[in-house]
C-alpha cells in the first residue's frame, strides 16, 4: 500500500490551530476592561445597601444593620488627635441615608466659629469628574446645635463657599440629628435620591456619586479644634457611594418623577 506522506494538509491545520491560539492570546492583551466610571482616589465605595433609618440623632444598630459601613481614622492637620469614625450609607429607593459616629471627646452644639457647633459637611461629586468643589455640587450639613441641617449646594466654586438651596430659589429636602451618646457623638441625615429640585443632585439604582466627609470640631463656646477628613482632604479625596436598587422600603416620601440630568 502506497503510504504517501502528504504534509501539506497537516501542516496547514496545524498552522491554522497555532494562527488562532495566536490570535486568542493577542486578544486576551487587547481587551482591556472598560475603565471604570469611578474616579476615587481612595477606593472606598460604600453600598449598594438598602434600609432605612429613624432620624433621630441615634445610630441604632438594628435600624442600620443592612447598610454599608466603614470604620477609619480622619485625616487631619489639627495638632489634635485622630478621630475615628464609622460611616453607615444605605437607601430607601427614595432616600440616601447617611449615619456617622466619630469618637470626639465632646459633643459643642455652638461656638463662635461654629454656629452650629461639632458639623459634619459632605461635599457630593454630583457628576463624578473626580474633583469636588463645582458650581452646583450638592453640600449638605448636619450639625450638634441650630441649624441641625442643611441641604446647601456649592456658589462659588475658588472658596469652595456652600449656602443653602432655600437661598437661590431651591428647597430644602431632608433632615438630620445628632447627639451625645456614650463617648461617640452620633449624626443622622437623610436626602432625596432625586428631589426634582434643580439644587440637588438626581440618583438611579446603579449610580456611583462621590463625596468627602469633613468633621469641624467644636471644643466650646470658643475654640475651633480644626477639621477632619475621609478619605483624604484634598479635592480629589473622594469615596464612592453606589445606589441599589430598592423599591420596596416605605419612607413616607411622595416619589417626584426622575430627572435625567
Ligand atoms: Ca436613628
Ligand atoms: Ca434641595
Ligand atoms: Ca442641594
Ligand atoms: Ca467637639
Amino acid at each position: 500500500m502506497n503510504t504517501q506522506f502528504m504534509p501539506g494538509p497537516s501542516i496547514t491545520l496545524t498552522t491554522r490551530i497555532l494562527l488562532v491560539i495566536t490570535a486568542l492570546i493577542a486578544l486576551l492583551f487587547t481587551i482591556q476592561p472598560a475603565p471604570a466610571s469611578s474616579s476615587t482616589s481612595a477606593g472606598d465605595a460604600f453600598g449598594p445597601a438598602c434600609g432605612m433609618a429613624t432620624i433621630d440623632g441615634r445610630v441604632d444598630i438594628p435600624e442600620w444593620h443592612g447598610a454599608s459601613s466603614e470604620t477609619f481614622q480622619m485625616i487631619t492637620v489639627s495638632t489634635a488627635d485622630p478621630l475615628t469614625a464609622t460611616l453607615y450609607v444605605m437607601n430607601s429607593g427614595s432616600y440616601l441615608y447617611l449615619g456617622i459616629t466619630i469618637n470626639d471627646d465632646e459633643f459643642s452644639e455652638q461656638g463662635k466659629w461654629l454656629p452650629g457647633g461639632d458639623t459634619f459637611r459632605i461635599d457630593f461629586d454630583n457628576d463624578h469628574s473626580g474633583s469636588l468643589f463645582a458650581l452646583w455640587d450638592d453640600v449638605l450639613g448636619v450639625s450638634a446645635g441650630w441649624p441641625y441641617f442643611e441641604d446647601s449646594h456649592i456658589v462659588t466654586t475658588s472658596s469652595a463657599s456652600s449656602d443653602a438651596d432655600i437661598k437661590y430659589g431651591g428647597r430644602p429636602n431632608g433632615d438630620g440629628a445628632s447627639s451625645r451618646v456614650g463617648r461617640l457623638n452620633h449624626y443622622e441625615l437623610k436626602h432625596p435620591l432625586c428631589s426634582g429640585d434643580e439644587l440637588d443632585f438626581c440618583l438611579h439604582p446603579g449610580d456611583l456619586v462621590g463625596f468627602r466627609l469633613e468633621y469641624l470640631d467644636g471644643e466650646g463656646p470658643d475654640v475651633f479644634n480644626g477639621s477632619h477628613f475621609f478619605p483624604d482632604r484634598e479635592d480629589t479625596s473622594i469615596a464612592d457611594i453606589v445606589i441599589a436598587p430598592c423599591s420596596n422600603i416605605s419612607d413616607n416620601y411622595v416619589l417626584l418623577p426622575f430627572i435625567n440630568r
